[in-house]
């Protein structure tokens, strides 16, 4: 199954910033699905099996950072 990281994301107000969210999420290495969810303002990341020292916290921060929105893991 691998592991699960959880986000609280602020700044998401469409549909398109989900998109934007999970896109940006996707492409990193290590990462096996993404679920983002509006109303609630979260994300959650699907790790690939063994891929949690790769796919970092701190890289996704960054990814999300990056397509313009903030965020705090849960
Ligand atoms: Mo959600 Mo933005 O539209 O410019 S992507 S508010």
């Amino acid at each position: 199954m691998g592991e699960t990281i959880s986000f609280e994301v602020s700044g998401m107000t469409c549909q398109n910033c989900v998109r934007h969210v999970g896109t940006a999420l996707r492409k990193i290495p290590g990462v096996r699905d993404v679920e983002v969810n509006l109303d609630q303002g979260t994300a959650r990341v699907m790790l690939a099996e063994g891929k949690a020292g790769e796919a970092t916290a701190g890289a996704m921060l960054a990814a999300i950072q990056d397509a313009g929105y903030e965020a705090k893991v849960l």
